[in-house]
Parts: C-alpha cells; sequence; structure tokens
C-alpha cells in the first residue's frame, strides 16, 4: 500500500493500537559520520540547488512554482497561494538553515520544478522538549507526477536535517498518511458571504436569501474590547510568558522563545496578524490572539481571481472569554477586508467555532510526527500547534 512510507520510521497502521511500544523515538540517532554525505540520485535530467531565499529572483521562481503547483481543495476550484512575502517569513525563522530549502530544476533550461523546505523548531512533546524540522511546501511541478519524485525529495531533506544533528520532524498533509498523530477538521467564518457563494467556496443555505445571509454574517464595525490594540515589539515579552504558559496545557505544542515570539507573532503587513488586550486599568497584558494571511487563486472564475483568507493562529485568554477575543479577531480581519476566516479544532477552539458562525469545511488537516511515537492519537484540543 505505502512502499515508501513503509520503510521509514513513523508509526505504521498495523502497530496502531498496540500501547506495548514505547512512547518516543523510534529509531535512535546515527553517529554524524555515518549520514550520507552526497545528495541522493535523481532521474538524470534533474538536479538540486539549494534555494536563497534571501534572493528576489529565487523567491520569485519559488513563488511561481507553488501558485502553479500546490495545494488545491478537493474539487480543483482553489488553490492556496503563499505570497513571496510570506514565503520569505515563513523559510527564515531563528535558526533557519538554508540547506533545508531544497529545489529541484532542469538540468537543461533550469527551470525549477519541485520544492521541499524544513525549518527547525522546538516541539514539547508532553514532557519532553525535542528538536524537530517542520517539514512544509512539498511540490512537484504537475507535469512530473506520480513518477516517485516525493520520496527522493522527503530522503534528501531527511538527510540534511540530520547532517544538522536532528532526528524527528512534524508535518501536516490534507492526505492520510501512515500515520496521523491527530485529525483536525477546517471551519470557515464568511466574512464576505456575497463573494463567497458566488465563487462556489460556500452555497446559499436552503430558505435562505442573499440578503438574509449578508446580515446573519454581519460584525460590528469595530471590536469591543477595551484594550484591545495590535501588537508592538515592546510586547514581545509580556506575549511570550502569556503564550508559553498558555501552551502548556496541550500535549503537542512549540517551546516558543521571546525571539521566536517576535519572528512568528509581531505582526507584518499582509502575512501576520497579531492583537492583544492591555488591561486599561493595570496595564496587564492578559488576552492574544493572531491570524496569518493565504490567499487562495480562483480556479477558472470570470469575475474573481483572489480569495482573501486569514487563517487562526496562536490565541490565548486569560480574562477576556475566548469567544469575544476571537469575535474581535473576526471583526478585524473584515476591517482589513478578508473575505473569510478559518480555524482548525485544535487547542481551544471548539468553545467558539459554532456560536461565532463558522462552520465545517470539506477538507481535513492530519498531523504527523517523523520518528517518535505517540501511543494514542490526539484529540485536535491535545494539541498546540498551528503549521503554516
Ligand atoms: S502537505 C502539502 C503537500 N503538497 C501538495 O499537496 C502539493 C500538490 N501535490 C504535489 O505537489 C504539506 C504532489 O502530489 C506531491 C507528491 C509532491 C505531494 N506528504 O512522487 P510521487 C507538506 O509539504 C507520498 C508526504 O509519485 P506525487 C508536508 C505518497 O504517499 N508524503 O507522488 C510534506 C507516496 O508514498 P507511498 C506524500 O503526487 C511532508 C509517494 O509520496 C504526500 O508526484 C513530507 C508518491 O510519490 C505528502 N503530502 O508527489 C514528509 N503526498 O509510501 C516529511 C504524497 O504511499 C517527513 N506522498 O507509496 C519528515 C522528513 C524530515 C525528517 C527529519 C528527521
Ligand atoms: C500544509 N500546511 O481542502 C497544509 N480546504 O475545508 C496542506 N474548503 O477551503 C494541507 N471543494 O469547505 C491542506 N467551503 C489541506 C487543505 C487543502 C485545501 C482545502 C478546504 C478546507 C476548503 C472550502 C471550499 C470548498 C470548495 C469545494 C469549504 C465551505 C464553507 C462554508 C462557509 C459557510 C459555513 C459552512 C462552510
Amino acid at each position: 500500500r505505502h512502499k515508501f512510507w513503509e520503510t521509514q520510521p513513523v508509526g505504521q497502521f498495523k502497530d496502531l493500537g498496540d500501547s506495548s511500544l514505547p512512547e518516543g523515538p523510534i529509531e535512535p540517532p546515527t553517529p554524524l559520520s555515518e549520514v550520507k554525505q552526497e545528495p541522493y540520485n535523481l532521474p538524470n535530467l534533474y538536479e538540486w540547488i539549494t534555494c536563497d531565499m534571501e534572493s528576489t529572483e529565487m523567491c520569485t521562481e519559488v513563488y511561481n512554482l507553488l501558485s502553479n503547483n500546490y495545494v488545491e481543495d478537493d474539487d480543483n476550484m482553489f488553490r492556496f497561494n503563499y505570497s513571496k512575502e510570506f514565503l520569505h517569513w515563513a523559510l527564515r525563522p531563528p535558526g533557519h538553515y538554508k540547506s533545508w530549502h531544497i529545489g529541484v530544476r532542469v538540468k537543461s533550461s533550469k527551470k525549477l520544478v519541485a520544492f521541499i523546505t524544513g525549518v527547525p523548531a522546538r516541539i514539547r512533546v508532553r514532557d519532553s522538549i525535542v528538536q524537530m524540522a517542520e517539514i512544509n511546501f512539498l511540490c512537484v511541478h504537475k507535469k512530473l507526477r506520480s513518477k516517485r519524485l516525493a520520496p527522493v525529495m522527503i530522503k534528501e531533506v531527511t538527510r540534511r536535517v540530520h547532517l544538522e544533528n536532528i532526528w524527528q520532524a512534524a508535518y501536516t498533509a490534507g492526505v492520510v498518511l501512515p500515520t496521523p498523530m491527530s485529525t483536525c477538521q477546517y471551519w470557515h467564518r464568511s466574512l464576505n458571504p456575497k463573494k463567497l457563494i458566488d465563487v462556489g467556496f460556500s452555497r446559499l443555505g436552503a430558505r435562505m436569501t442573499m440578503s438574509r445571509t449578508i446580515k446573519l454574517y454581519k460584525l460590528p464595525e469595530s471590536p469591543v474590547t477595551p484594550g484591545f490594540r495590535k501588537m508592538e515589539l515592546h510586547d514581545v515579552p509580556a506575549v511570550t510568558r502569556l503564550l508559553r504558559n498558555y501552551l502548556l496545557q496541550f500535549l503537542v505544542a512549540p517551546d516558543l522563545d521571546e525571539n521566536d515570539v517576535e519572528h512568528w507573532l509581531l505582526p507584518k503587513a499582509d502575512v501576520v496578524d497579531s492583537f492583544l488586550v492591555e488591561s486599561p486599568e493595570t496595564h496587564e497584558i492578559t488576552d492574544f490572539c493572531s491570524f496569518y494571511t493565504l490567499p487562495s487563486s480562483i480556479l477558472g472564475h470570470p469575475n474573481h481571481s483572489i480569495l482573501k483568507a486569514a487563517y487562526s493562529y496562536y490565541n490565548v485568554s486569560t480574562k477576556t472569554p475566548l469567544l469575544q477575543l476571537m469575535n474581535d479577531a473576526l471583526i478585524v480581519a473584515k476591517q482589513k477586508d478578508y473575505d473569510v476566516f478559518n480555524a482548525l479544532d485544535v487547542m481551544q477552539n471548539d468553545c467558539f467555532l459554532k456560536e461565532l458562525k463558522f462552520g465545517p469545511g470539506d477538507g481535513k488537516l492530519h498531523y504527523y510526527l517523523y520518528n517518535y511515537r505517540i501511543n494514542h492519537v490526539l484529540r485536535p484540543s491535545e494539541l498546540g500547534l498551528v503549521l503554516l
């Protein structure tokens, strides 16, 4: 069934439910001198490149590959359209390795035809903090599909991660592979229902008119929570404390320090937005919410080409109820002209999804660990990790 994944140190379907297997690394690290020193072989027409994401030309090539060949929904109506600024941000966190930004191009024409990336992260699993690579942006050009190029890409990124003495990884996918540590549901909150219906992202409900639908999704003009404001650089220490403490309650979550918070959560125009609640009395930072910007191309529509989507990222409530905090997040997303606000049922998101009129999507997101066994499948609410 899974000729490649059966050979890899990941949980196998046949072992599901066998709690006698020990939790933790599946195989031990090997001495660095035993890690293969040369890249894996590619079919003869192709060559490896390390992508310099500082170069705007390289950023553009990667952007073009992904915008034409990356993830689509089940009905091929929408395709993720990560912006260049987003890719630059996503691939250059503190401690990133250039060697983990891997491209494949055609030798003769130099055309970029495949891509895969890793970035380093400390992920806590129960009480253990594990150095990992977060793998993302695996993409093979549409014309080169089903030629077993993906396994070579995955083995090559694994080799380059091993060369940095890192032996575990985390990744998400819309497809089922051996074997998910958790399976999450996408939820969608319409902000611009007319456009969403026009482009086929959503449908007019039974016994609903367009004007009733527009009214249903109306939001206040501006946030309602006193002290709600955009996060600024001087907030990094307070936000780090708030978030670190909050993430402790989840079984799997990133271990974020101030440098990570500055990189991943300080607002960056059209990439990541973060807001917090500063108590008007004590000036304490009590609550936090954030979302990232990931537009999708609308495939083959006469009037619209881009769907502007916000994706819920990390949210923390200690004083403001999470429901009210997320309602304010919807309000600012609407002010900024997003068409839809998306969220997974991870962390405590369950408590606001239905009440704030999110509806379940047709997509699921499966979370995976490489070379780390967790003995039971996690509920989404036990997950404190959001990948881009
Ligand atoms: S998930 C998004 C993945 N990208 C897309 O869906 C874009 C559109 N699709 C494509 O470009 C986020 C191609 O269809 C791809 C597969 C490239 C997906 N993950 O080359 P073949 C990520 O980026 C397996 C893992 O013939 P193809 C996360 C498949 O099961 N494996 O297929 C990435 C089969 O193996 P099997 C996937 O369609 C995580 C084999 O690939 C997969 O031309 C990567 C077939 O290969 C997926 N999304 O290309 C793993 N999709 O055993 C990281 C298919 O079943 C692991 N496959 O025969 C950790 C590494 C680091 C470790 C460090 C210690
Ligand atoms: C790696 N970081 O399928 C991620 N999206 O539901 C890679 N559906 O947008 C893996 N098909 O349900 C990504 N509208 C896996 C996801 C790939 C993309 C994907 C789904 C998630 C999606 C939309 C559009 C469906 C179009 C037809 C959807 C319904 C919205 C409706 C709004 C009103 C209330 C009910 C729901």
